[in-house]
């Protein structure tokens, strides 16, 4: 019999109260890895019941104290970070150096916010009367639920997971289903780390029905969703009714511009690392090649030879550069979207095809003769398939570049810091890198994006604490008498 990864509910670990269990499985072998509680709305339930509970006794512990628990939880993350690393692996395709990096981005969380223990600044202000004192405090919301994707499944989580518990929140935590285990090797770092009862719950089970309790239960006052647009839309619809605030992180169609004056190797590294690492399932992952003209030919030629020696395989395998989708329905997905390609006539130079034998792996795609409004380059396919775009000037690039509905990262390959700047300045996404990928954004700064990738929110840097904070502005008039603001400023002034 396999092991059944539980819930962890008010600091126990729970069966699904009907008894109900699904199973998680390898995507590179397809052997099960274990049996998985499969939650309903009554576990939902419980989960913030004991949140809830847990909340008034958190929300008054000296912030420092917090951080020091998140600075613990830093610190089993280092020592579990091969473990944790081996377990992703297995648990959903990515190879060992990026789930290592994966781990390795929750660490880094841990200890940038967990110095917000001793900082979570707000303001003071001058006040228009005299004896009289204003100041604008963060404070902590209640009961906030995390809904987190399987392809960051640790550094995810810890964004989300890690600011909300600084500023003082309770959690319920329903990671996807695709990645189960990880999400219980979450929940045990804070179980281990001496984080009290009730105030990080661990819900396993099928998105759908555990999202909608979360969005409906009048005791959940903020939700944190990074996943599809579609199921991502449907949860903001329904938290508003209720009035919750919800921060949402969604699709991306990252492009990458190469200019004709780019270093040329540096660009075709960061193309296939950006375009292929992850499996091409990365929200910041470059779908798009905008290239211009003279430089098209050489540089589609470099690709393709490149693309076609990558290493597919087991991510344990040290030398695999490229792992499997996460599940069947993944790959069918990545190929449907290579047959609407061809049918729109694009040309495929490489791939396009599932790999021979078991796990879902599907050989690293790319298309040339491109055309911006092409479905191809316009939806997100969240698979190993690049899209090459030929651009006549700067400015063609950036428009082509602007006209999809997502808006998460951008990148561009010049050595003219004019046209690096023109960049920086026309380039509509939320994150934009000179003469880098689109991928591998810091802890330290906000991450999300624009138009249909999320709902201005940010994650990371401070701007992670707006999603898990309200202000509170506070007066204080030590005058011993009622001044009244706005009216009262003339009696000021001619000193009765
Ligand atoms: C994601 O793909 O959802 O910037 C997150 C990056 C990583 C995070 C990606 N640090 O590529």
């Amino acid at each position: 019999m396999t092991e059944l990864i539980k819930n962890y509910i008010g600091g126990e670990w729970r069966p699904a109260q009907s008894g109900a269990t699904f199973t998680t499985i390898n995507p590179a072998t397809e052997a099960v890895i274990a049996d998985v509680a499969k939650s309903g709305v009554e576990d939902v339930s419980a989960a913030i019941e004991a949140a809830k509970r847990a909340y008034p006794k958190w929300r008054l512990l000296p912030a420092p104290r917090r951080g020091e628990i998140l600075y613990r939880v830093g610190q089993l993350l280092i020592e579990r970070k091969e473990e944790i690393a081996r377990l992703m692996t297995q648990e959903m395709g990515k190879v060992i150096a990026e789930a290592r990096g994966d781990v390795q981005e929750a660490i880094d969380m841990a200890f940038y916010i967990g110095g917000e223990g001793r900082r979570l600044l707000g303001y003071t202000a001058p006040v228009e009367m005299p004896n009289k004192f204003g100041m604008a405090l963060r404070d902590s919301v209640g009961v906030v639920a995390l809904i987190t994707p399987w392809n960051f499944p640790i550094a995810i989580p810890s964004w989300k997971s890690l600011p909300a518990l600084i500023a003082g929140n309770t959690v319920v935590f329903k990671p996807a289903s695709d990645t189960p285990a990880l999400g219980a090797a979450w929940a045990k770092v804070f179980q281990d780390a001496g984080l009290p009862e009730g105030v990080f719950n661990l819900v396993l089970g099928p998105g759908g029905v555990i999202g909608d309790a979360l969005a409906e239960h009048p005791d959940v006052r903020v939700i944190s969703f990074t996943g599809s647009t579609e199921v991502g839309y449907g949860l903001y619809a329904r938290a508003a009714r209720r009035g919750k605030k919800v921060s949402l992180e969604l699709g991306g169609k990252n492009a990458i511009i190469v200019m004709d004056d780019a270093n040329f190797d540096l660009a075709v590294e960061a193309i296939l690392w950006s375009a292929f690492g992850t499996t091409g399932q990365r929200c910041t992952a470059t779908s798009r090649l905008i290239v211009q003209r003279g430089i098209r030919a050489k540089l589609t030629e470099a690709l393709v030879e490149r693309a076609k020696q990558l290493k597919l395989g087991d991510g344990l395998d040290e030398s695999v550069q490229v792992g499997p989708l996460v599940n069947a329905k993944a790959r069918e997905n990545v190929h449907r979207y290579v047959e609407i390609g061809k049918s729109e006539g694009a040309r495929l130079l490489c791939g396009g095809q599932y790999a021979e034998g078991r796990g879902f792996f599907y050989l690293p795609t790319i298309f040339d003769n491109v055309t911006p409004q092409m479905c191809i380059a316009q939806e997100e396919i969240f698979g190993p398939v690049l899209s090459i775009i030929e651009a006549s000037s700067l400015e063609e690039a950036i428009t082509i570049n602007n006209s999809v509905a997502y808006g998460l990262s951008s990148s561009i390959f010049t050595e003219n810091v004019n046209a690096a700047f023109r960049a920086i300045r026309d380039l509509t996404t939320g994150i934009v890198y000179i003469n880098h990928g689109t991928t591998g954004a810091e802890i330290q700064f906000p991450f999300g994006g624009t138009r249909g990738t999320g709902n201005g929110m940010r994650e990371a840097g401070l701007t992670a604490l707006d999603t898990f904070t309200e202000w509170k502005s506070v007066y204080v008039d030590y005058s011993g008498r009622l001044q009244r603001a706005q009216i009262d400023t003339d009696a000021i002034l001619s000193g009765s």
